[in-house]
């Protein structure tokens, strides 16, 4: 088939297909704009390996060297995390360009959904989705990742979204587009460095059982679209919100200051709180990714013991 010409599929991943056995997809944004090297390398490799330890199979998904890559080599994955910046965020619109100008695309959980769901994979675990920016009702900038998860059937573990983005209007944007979103054993929904937001939510899942026979029932009746699985950060690992709640303000001026707009805005911001935490929300931020990992490998064995998954 045509499509097969721009995949590269990772003989591991492909094995896993084939046999029918249970495929976590991860994003590669996160890698590229979302921590500094060596760490985001070191995290990756924890990621997969806490994948694999669970019982299911890593799928990184990048697009380099004009191939839309499923399955990254420990190589190619230490290629992107030095790289760093340089690497270009692609989200859907992004695709069709980076494949044809040969960068190196790192893919946000929106161009990860698609590819996941291309290669026939329903889980994928990630830290945080993008949301709603604050003041969106002014600068309209809303993550295509919302958009994504309206109409890609990707079930999406995160630790919330983080709270430089506005929260409240995000759920509202998911609610109105019809995507459920399960807190984890939790009512509220998390903040990413914070397990709370004061938000509540609708539906609460316990057991990744649970979560496997919700996908059912909802891709069963073609209710086509994502879902977000929200798994709040362990507590030992939070954040005191006060202080991310200061450093968020003073980011979003120094930002606005700078004239940082559009695509540029997630990556500055999560950099500026590294720096003012001095290293301390990375740590958070490792942490609550591992967690999610965990799950999704949980999530996607149970699914698996689906007949008709
Ligand atoms: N939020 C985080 N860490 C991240 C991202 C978001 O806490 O790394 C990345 C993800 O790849 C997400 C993207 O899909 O940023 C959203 O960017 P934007 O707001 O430009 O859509
Ligand atoms: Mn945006």
């Amino acid at each position: 088939m045509y499509m097969q010409s721009y995949l590269n599929i990772s003989s591991e991943v492909q094995h896993a297909l084939d046999q029918n056995q249970p495929i976590v997809a991860l994003e590669s944004t996160i890698i590229s704009h979302g921590m500094p090297y060596p760490q985001n390398f070191e995290t990756a490799c924890m990621v997969e390996k806490a994948v694999r330890d669970q019982g299911a199979t890593p799928a990184t998904i990048a697009i380099i060297d004009s191939k839309i890559c499923i399955g990254l080599s420990n190589e190619q994955i230490e290629r992107v995390a030095k790289e760093g910046i340089s690497c270009v965020k692609c989200s859907r619109r992004d695709i069709p360009e980076i494949m044809l100008n040969g960068k190196i695309g790192t893919t946000t959980v929106a161009a990860t959904m698609i590819i996941a769901a291309l290669a026939k994979i329903p889980v994928f675990a990630t830290g945080g989705i993008g949301g709603v920016h604050r003041g969106a009702e002014k600068t309209m900038d809303i993550s295509a990742d919302l958009q994504e998860l309206s109409m890609t059937n990707v079930a999406v573990v995160c630790a919330g979204a983080k709270s430089i983005l506005d929260l409240s209007m995000t759920l509202e944007y998911l609610e109105t587009n019809g995507v459920p979103v399960l807190g984890y054993k939790t009512s509220e929904f998390p903040a990413f460095f914070n397990s709370k937001s004061g938000l509540n939510l609708t539906q609460t899942v316990n057991s990744p059982d649970e979560v496997a026979n919700f996908l059912r029932i909802k891709w069963g009746l073609k209710l086509k679209g994502g879902v977000v699985i929200a798994n709040p950060i362990p507590s030992k690992y939070e954040a005191d919100y006060g202080l991310i709640e200061d450093h968020i303000k003073n980011g979003l001026s120094e930002m606005k200051e700078r004239g940082i707009m559009g695509k540029d805005i997630t990556p500055f911001m999560l950099d500026y709180i590294e720096k003012q935490t001095k290293g301390l929300s990375l740590k958070a931020n490792i942490q609550l990714v591992l967690n999610n990992a965990r799950l999704a490998a949980d999530i996607a064995i149970a699914y698996k013991k689906s007949p008709q998954a």
